[in-house]
Formats: structure tokens, sequence, C-alpha cells
């Protein structure tokens, strides 16, 4: 286990914060190691294509003039939502993934937490999920998650996972991202920051910025952690609530990803490519 706080040197990568973009995709092609930009500030669901794929509990939760992606719902108990993100189609060396994120339970504290997780996707039909990650890729000991566990009496903090294994972890409180009020929660100012970053040299990295932080600083260091699938990865969320319920607002979604050398390389999050959206 390698877990350190660090205060990070750089500013706060939260790029889509407080923008009005709806979302974004830019492939710049005919460039070795051309970036890939995606983002996905959760503000148009009915957009065609861009919203990613919903399945469980998962919506888009549009009120007090804010729109959020919101996984699971307050007041429904044992119930799990998923977002499925844009699939990158290839090989990279290296991601960033910014986003935000807050919890309201009109009754109580926090529930049980979401996860971060990207991993192949290749004949996945069971997209449940929670705070430990996707169930698919979880139990094909496959991909790597990033898992915010916040159910006070399931040692709450974050955690860095290579298929089951936990790589890293770092206890954290979730109370300063949980609120009673929905608007509150869904204000983009009191909402979590968090950055995941994962380079094929130094492994993983999670970073937490709560809103009275201009900065995030780094939880959990998982040096060395790899996917055991390197190819053709899909982004996502999933989130689950047991005996406590409560919203699990996510919003600001930027993920900049860096494609091997010479790899064909596309994000595929538009026009009906693989799109299935489900609410149930
Ligand atoms: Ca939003
Ligand atoms: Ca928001
Ligand atoms: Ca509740």
């Amino acid at each position: 286990m390698n877990v350190s706080l660090l205060r990070e040197r750089e500013n706060s990568l939260r790029g889509a914060n407080g923008r009005l973009a709806l979302a974004a995709l830019l492939i710049t092609s005919g460039v070795a190691h051309a970036d890939l930009d995606y983002s996905n500030s959760f503000d148009a669901p009915d957009l065609p294509g861009y919203g990613g794929d919903m399945y469980g509990a998962a919506q888009i939760d549009n009120a007090f003039a804010q729109s959020d992606l919101k996984l699971v719902s307050d007041g429904q108990s044992g119930s799990w939502g998923t977002w499925v993100g844009p699939k990158v189609w290839g090989n990279c060396t290296s991601f960033t993934a910014s986003f935000e994120a807050s919890f309201k339970n009109g009754d109580g504290g926090p529930g049980d937490g979401f996860s971060f997780w990207f991993g192949d996707m290749e004949g996945v039909t069971d997209f449940s999920g929670g705070e430990q990650g996707l169930n698919s890729i979880l139990n094909a000991d496959r991909g790597i998650t990033a898992s915010f566990v916040s159910y006070p009496g399931a040692n709450p903090g974050v955690y860095a996972k290579q298929g089951v294994t936990t790589f890293a972890s770092n206890g954290l409180g979730y109370d300063p991202m949980t609120y009673n009020g929905h608007q509150e929660a869904k204000e983009d100012s009191g909402h979590a920051r968090f950055r995941v970053e994962w380079d094929v040299n130094t492994g993983m990295q999670i970073y937490v910025g709560w809103s009275f932080m201009s900065e995030e600083v780094l939880w959990v260091d998982a040096q060395g952690i790899r996917p055991t699938d390197a190819d053709n990865w899909t982004f996502g969320f999933s989130a689950r609530n047991g005996g406590i319920n409560q919203d699990v607002f996510i919003d600001n979604l930027v993920i900049n990803a860096v494609p091997a050398p010479g790899a064909a390389v596309a994000l595929m999050g538009l026009a009906g490519l693989g799109r299935r959206r489900r609410r149930d």
C-alpha cells in the first residue's frame, strides 16, 4: 500500500465547471500522439449521442436550473445506476479524468458511494454496479476502478483497484460533499472535485478537492497499477443505494486520453455508436 497526501502542484483541472458547453468531442487526427478530449456537463440529455448510456436508476436530474447526472435517487433503497461513457477504441498510455460529485440525502448522511471505472466492455450485458465498481468487469477481474466508499460504517475512503484487487487506499469522510437539500447538492460550487490520472509508467493517482479548497490534493497513489485489458477501454460511473438512500450526482466530466504511439484510437461517443439507453 502506498498512500500519501500531498499538495497538488498544479491548478485544478476542473475545466468544465460552470461551463454551459453541452458536451464536446475532439479528435485531432493525423498527428502522432494526438490527445483525445471529451467533456460532458450533463446539461443536454436529449442531444443525440452526447449523453452516454444510462442503465438502472441513472438519469439526468434537471432542477433549479442545474442539470446533473444522477446515478441513484434519494428515497430508493436497494437500487443501482450506471452511466457508460465514451469508448476509447485503441490503446492509450495515459489519461486524466476530472469530474465533480455530491450526495443529497434528505434524511441523513452519506450512503454507500460511487465508482469511476474503465475497462474493456466487450461482452458486458450486466451494467449493475456500485461504489466497488462495475460488477461485470470486477467479476472478470479486469479493468481499473477508482472506488469512493462513503458509508461511515464501511471504512469510508478512496480505493484504487485493478480488477478486484485493491492497490492503494486512504481513508476519507464524505460529509463535505453531502447535503440535505436538493438545490445545495446540485450547485456546482458545492460539488467535490475529483481527478483520476493513470499513466502506464506511473500508475494511478486519485485527487480530491472539496468545495472550500482551491486545489485538489493527492489522496491515493497506486504506482504500478496496470489494466489487464489495455485495449478498447470504456469509461463510466456506477453507484448503489443499500439501506441508506441518497441522490448521487456527477457533473462536469472531462477526460483527456493520450493514445499509444501509432495506435489507431478514437473516442466513440457520438451519433448512435453503440448507444443503448434504458431507464428502469
Ligand atoms: Ca451540469
Ligand atoms: Ca451541478
Ligand atoms: Ca434518504
